[in-house]
């Protein structure tokens, strides 16, 4: 199967409208051709800085600019930041994500952030960070630390972008995603679904990664986790905590499994409010990544009990069936 980064809309709204049995054996049919058939990679986040960030993105819980009750903190210590890692391996997690509340990180920052990365690769684990806006320089020195993957998500379609924030604009997003790209680190880069916006701005939305230079090498997919105080947070409460409705979801997980076939779909916030048929869904639609441990950034996730508990009943990462030894 070849990657094509020319998808049109019209081609990506097509997938994303079929029959939905049609479109799930399409996308799991495309997720055993490039992927783990039935493993599901286990990521834990930490928030390294928290709150009173400068941006005003309308969903997010660590905006200085929304009353959300969420309490600031500094940018922690290198050594407690390797303890929540280690602890994180000992739990199971494959992949350690770092998240900075920054528009983007001080230069003075830098070398403690290039000392996380290097103590956390040291122990075996992926690493992913995400810190805002780079510079050509900051991704250099980020990759040269041996950083695995950086997360900067464009989050919703481009004509939706200024309903969700004004602080930045679009293209300071593709400019930090191309300085990541030319530095040589896996791109991380998704979006929220269930922010008031339409079917068609969800296709806008999957369009526009997979027409960027080079697909992402991971895109990870969050639902709307509803932020009191927050605008987009408080339009959906309003609307009875309405959060999108599953099988849409699933849909969304579907189209980008189809058209970023190579990419490592990762189904992130929002889990802890989906049925565990829906989580399954995600699974079978080519989601093979998930948070596990009790928080993300700043709300709480389905516990590590409960997922092992899921995983175990879908039969999923089990042991590979050991092959006896030929006599
Ligand atoms: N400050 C960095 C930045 O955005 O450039 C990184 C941290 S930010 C919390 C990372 C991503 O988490 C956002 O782009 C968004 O997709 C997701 N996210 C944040 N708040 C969320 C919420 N309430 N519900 C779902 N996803 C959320
Ligand atoms: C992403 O797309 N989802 C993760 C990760 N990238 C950094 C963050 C989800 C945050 C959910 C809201 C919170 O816990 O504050
Ligand atoms: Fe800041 Fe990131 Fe939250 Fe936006 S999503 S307000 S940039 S922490």
């Amino acid at each position: 199967m070849t990657i094509r980064t020319d998808w049109t809309r019209d081609e990506i709204a097509a997938i994303f409208d079929l029959p939905f049995a049609d479109l799930l054996f399409q996308a799991q049919t495309v997720h055993r051709a490039h992927h783990r058939a039935n493993h599901v990679q286990q990521s834990t986040l930490l928030s390294i800085k928290t709150g009173g960030c400068a941006e005003n993105c309308g969903y997010c819980s660590q905006s200085a600019h929304f009353a959300t009750g969420l309490k600031a903190s500094k940018l922690m210590a290198v050594d407690a930041v390797l303890t929540a890692a280690r602890e994180a391996k000992a739990a199971g997690s494959e992949r350690f994500c770092m998240g900075a509340a920054w528009r983007s990180p001080k230069d003075r920052d830098m070398a403690i952030i290039v000392a996380m990365v290097k103590g956390v690769r040291a122990m075996g684990l992926e690493t992913c960070m995400t810190l805002g806006m780079l510079t050509a320089d900051q991704s250099a020195r980020l990759a040269e630390a041996g950083l695995d993957y950086y997360n900067h998500n464009i989050d919703t379609a481009p004509e939706y972008y200024d309903r969700v924030v004004t602080t930045r604009v679009w293209q300071d997003r593709m400019d930090t995603l191309d300085h990541v790209r030319d530095a040589g680190i896996n791109v991380c880069c998704g979006g929220i679904m269930g922010m008031g916006e339409s079917r068609s701005e969800r296709v806008g939305f999957i369009h526009a990664l997979a027409t960027l230079p080079q697909h992402p090498q991971s895109v990870p997919l969050n639902r709307l986790v509803p932020i009191a105080g927050t605008p987009i947070g408080d339009a959906q409460l309003d609307a009875e905590g309405a959060p999108i409705d599953e099988i849409e979801f699933v849909r969304t997980v579907a189209t980008a499994r189809i058209v970023l076939p190579d990419t490592m779909v990762r189904l992130s916030a929002g889990r802890e409010t989906m049925s565990e048929a829906g989580q399954a869904l995600c699974f079978l639609a080519g989601a093979n990544s998930i948070f596990t441990g009790d928080r993300l950034l700043t709300t709480p996730n389905a516990g590590q009990a409960s997922d092992a508990d899921l995983l175990g009943r879908l039969g999923l990462n089990a042991p590979e069936p050991r092959l006896e030894a030929a006599e």
